[in-house]
């Protein structure tokens, strides 16, 4: 396939400020009409060929200026349309007519329809699919869109912009025009047409203008949208307050759908979203689904100023958009709920998701410089990782600088199609820093390595650290350059508190952050009388791993005294990852794991420590999960060892403090009705921690099965099921909840798939045949992204010993769903099979099985580009 290059990257030879679109809605034959005043960009543009991008399309008429085009004037393929003969105007009109059949899309991608209803997807490169066009993000357009459809099966039409005119036709047909004022590049356009229920509402911005508000969902569900615009709003007013940026439309529309790619879609003004991140209500829907959902709402809306007023100039740039909105839609969350706990989520994504990407075969920079498939390069390294290298910028600014290069970003780039070295250079200009070598983190794939050496001389109060970063290589980038570091620390004195030096030598360090700048760093402290231990990257400051030779002891001590919550949890979570990989190694050679006092102790004080948040003892409770031991212990990986030692450390856990957590279990329960607030969900979460560790012995499915009984809302009543599931496969207790829950919801897709989930990632080689005899289920299709992605995506991404089961089949199986569901839709497929991108880390049995199931997808015949990508890079 054809390899994209940054550095091929030229501007277009013509521009189209005009775009008119007639949709004559049709299930299996819709026409669009597209009319474009397209212009040449300059005079050495005269002459050239106009080429406009196509995919699978049918060209039924061509006009230009009016006239209809002889057939020596232009080619047109399925997936080009070439114009040769151009008239010497610098500008023109043509009239492109094609016909595309939604019914028969299921890629999901252009126009569709998902449950009767037409919607479109036009990122990164759907528009193609609808019509001839200049699909590239730096050919921005006004937009004005005309929609003709049935009126009794699509009585609402919905496009970008404001309504103009909307009226009823013969025949039982009825059409609406929109008007979009903002110029826009293709992949921002979007459609909606038909029956569907509606929320709506009403926002008044900081300039007094009123916009109306509306989400559409399924008839019958409007209820369960009553969370996501709350969220809506409260999205609208923080962007002003804490950027200062305004909605510009009239009217904002969200519509949910059933059959969706991704999570959501930030179409200007009509942002389209996944169903699931939409709708919610304390029966259906979990303390996790709502905080996605408040998540995924303000991102998308956060976007109409990054990624919309400012859009990106070519897809080299995405993370220009993404990394910028995921880091707007982290700090929403943050100043919505607990800023601590959801740093620690954050991290905790990054980790699970980002870090395995950037240490193996599909590494990647924050910006690529090369692709053959764009949509394979919405990933963990764009979004997380780059919103981390926008957070290190304002580590390194501090807020104010941060704000103010913020506002000169929007000041000067409103209106363009923008790229990261824009973005990097209004930081320079407000604080006269040198970005240069920063920049790198946009440029260099791979997580670098800091090491610490700490020597403390007690008599002349001098301590000494030694600092050394390392980048291991990535494909394609042998040799890494020198990145700079922000390195958040402190210095935890014997009372816990942060200890003060008097001076320092060998590298700035500003406000408690340390800059690693250089390969090698002695930093030479004095005034320090006691030995410190050593709190470093306090709240995750860099996205790095750590190598620091530390006693157990000072782990535990900074678990249980430093200042900072974000390191405390860190401290503890890398003693319970070294017990579980000592445990494992003991395991694996057939002896007795051993996991000491100090955590199950830690463990107790941590849990009924009052003076720390409920939702913040939580993720101190939960162990790393055996895919975080695995990238620990890093190669020759053994799940089922990991598993083993995994479960010892919850029963060791769990022996020590019996009696505590089941009193705080009981004295958790919820007394008030249920409210999806951060402090309630926190306390629900807390409680089903210690619900996992009070069924962790055998037999022990007492209290998980009355909570299940009893559960008033979703969350609890999921969380119980999955305990019994994942401790007790075999109950009695866990067969009848399961068989209960499919009785309640079996008629309510978005909730069977926790049921498919739960199940999916039931531990042991027996979940193969669970996940397979599941794919037969009525409720699960293969053509439906949420469906594939709860069973088949749970299994091969959280299933550690199912998925990896030692013979091999469930590698086997994985590759079979994973062709199935190429036959498609490409690109769900394509993610599916990220599924087995460390494969190289298992052991060598294992190894050898994962490669076969590669191999054989890539030898498939006429593989989709998509796929093809992804396993190739793998295997690479
Ligand atoms: N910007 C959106 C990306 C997206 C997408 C990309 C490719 C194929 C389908 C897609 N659906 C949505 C989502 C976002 O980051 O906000
Ligand atoms: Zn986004």
């Amino acid at each position: 396939g054809q390899v994209f290059r940054l550095e091929d990257y030229r501007r277009s030879d013509y521009r189209i400020p005009e775009t008119r679109l007639a949709f004559d809605l049709d299930p299996e034959q819709t026409t669009v009409v597209s009319e474009l005043v397209i212009e040449r960009a300059d005079d050495s543009a005269a002459g050239a060929p106009l080429v406009l991008d196509g995919d699978g399309l049918d060209l039924v008429a061509l006009e230009l200026n009016g006239e209809a085009l002889g057939e020596n004037a232009f080619e047109a393929t399925p997936d080009r349309l070439t114009i040769h003969a151009l008239p010497t105007d610098s500008t023109f009109r043509l009239t492109i007519t094609t016909r595309v059949n939604p019914s028969a899309n299921q890629a999901l991608m252009g126009l569709y329809r998902s449950s009767g209803v037409y919607t479109t997807q036009c990122e990164a490169e759907g528009f193609r699919r609808i019509t001839y066009y200049l699909d590239r993000p730096d050919i921005l357009s006004v937009y004005r869109v005309r929609l003709e459809a049935d009126k009794a099966t699509a009585p609402l039409l919905l496009s970008n912009g404001n309504p103009v005119e909307a009226g009823d036709l013969p025949g039982g047909r009825h059409f609406a025009v929109w008007d979009d004022p903002h110029p826009k590049p293709s992949y921002l356009f979007a459609l909606v047409a038909g029956d569907l229920g509606v929320v709506t509402d009403e926002f008044v911005t900081m300039s007094s203008r009123r916009v109306a508000l509306g989400i559409h969902v399924e008839k019958g569900k409007e209820p369960r949208a009553a969370y996501a615009m709350d969220a809506l709003k409260r999205s609208m007013k923080w962007d002003e307050e804490v950027f200062g940026l305004e909605y510009d439309l009239d009217v904002f529309n969200i519509v949910a759908v059933s059959d969706f790619n991704m999570g959501a879609m930030e179409n200007k003004g009509l942002n389209i979203f996944n169903d699931k991140y939409v709708l919610a209500d304390e029966e259906t829907a979990t303390d996790a689904d709502f905080a996605n959902i408040e998540a995924i709402i303000a991102h998308e809306y956060f976007h109409n100023w990054t990624g919309n007023r400012i859009t990106c100039r070519d897809w080299f740039q995405l993370c220009l958009k993404e990394g910028l909105t995921v880091f707007r839609d982290h700090e929403f969350s943050a100043d919505q709920r607990s800023r601590a706990v959801k740093r620690i989520a954050e991290v905790r994504t990054l980790k699970a998701h980002q870090f395995p990407e950037d240490q193996g075969p599909l590494a990647h920079p924050v910006r690529p410089r090369r692709y053959r498939e764009i949509n394979n390069f919405y990933t963990a390294t764009v979004y997380e990782k780059g919103s981390e290298v926008v957070r290190m910028i304002r580590t390194i600014l501090g807020a104010e600088a941060f704000r103010a290069g913020m506002d000169l970003y929007f000041e000067r780039h409103d209106g363009d199609a923008a790229t990261i070295e824009d973005f990097l250079t209004v930081f320079e200009e407000v604080s006269g820093r040198d970005l240069s070598q920063f920049a790198l983190w946009y440029h260099q794939a791979g997580t670098p390595n800091v090491s610490v050496k700490a020597s403390h001389n007690a008599a002349t109060g001098e301590l000494v650290l030694d600092i050394e970063q390392s980048s291991p290589p990535t494909p394609g980038e042998s040799r890494k350059r020198l990145m700079h570091i922000p390195l958040a620390f402190g210095l935890v004195g014997p009372d816990g508190r942060d200890m003060v030096w008097e001076s320092v030598e060998g590298a700035t360090i500003e406000h408690g952050v340390l800059h690693v700048r250089k390969r090698k760093h002695h930093v030479r402290f004095t005034g320090i009388s006691e030995r410190p231990r050593l709190s470093l990257n306090r709240g995750f400051s860099a996205p790095i791993t750590l190598s620091v030779e530390e006693k157990p002891e000072d782990r535990a001590f900074l678990a249980r005294h430093d200042g900072d919550l974000f390191s405390r949890w860190q401290a503890l979570g890398g003693l319970m990852s070294d017990a579980i990989i000592e445990a494992s190694k003991h395991l694996r050679d057939g002896r007795k794991a051993e996991y000491g006092r100090e955590i199950p102790e830690l463990c107790g004080v941590i849990a009924t420590d009052d003076r720390l948040e409920e939702a913040y003892r939580a993720l101190a409770l939960a162990l790393p999960s055996e895919a975080d031991v695995a990238r620990e212990i890093g190669a020759n990986i053994d799940p089922d060892a990991i598993l083993a030692a995994r479960n010892g450390l919850v029963e060791a856990i769990a022996a020590a403090n019996g009696d505590t957590f089941a009193a705080l279990y009981d004295q958790l329960a919820d007394s008030e009705p249920f409210t999806p607030d951060a402090a309630s969900a926190g306390r629900r979460s807390l409680r089903n921690m210690l619900l996992d560790y009070l069924s962790s012995g055998p037999g022990a499915t007492g209290r998980a099965a009355a909570q299940y009984r009893d559960a008033g809302n979703m969350t609890d009543r999921s969380a119980a099921l999955s305990v019994l599931v994942m401790r007790h496969p075999d109950a009695a207790d866990t067969k009848a909840a399961l068989a209960d829950f499919e009785t309640r919801f079996g008629d309510d897709a978005l909730v069977m798939d926790k049921w498919f989930q739960i199940q999916a990632a039931a531990p042991g080689a027996g979940a193969l045949e669970t996940v397979r005899t599941l794919t037969t289920h009525p409720g699960f299709s293969i053509a439906n992204p949420n469906r594939v992605r709860s069973l088949i995506g749970t299994f091969s991404s959280a299933n550690q010993t199912g998925f990896h089961r030692a013979d091999g089949e469930g590698y086997r199986f994985f590759a079979d769903i994973v062709l199935q569901v190429e036959q498609r839709n490409p690109q769900v497929a394509a993610r599916l099979a990220t599924g087995l991108r460390s494969w190289r880390s298992l052991e060598p049995k294992r190894k050898a099985r994962a490669r076969e199931a590669l191999l054989r997808i890539a030898s498939t015949e006429n593989l989709s580009p998509d796929l093809r990508d992804i396993v190739e890079r793998t295997l690479a």
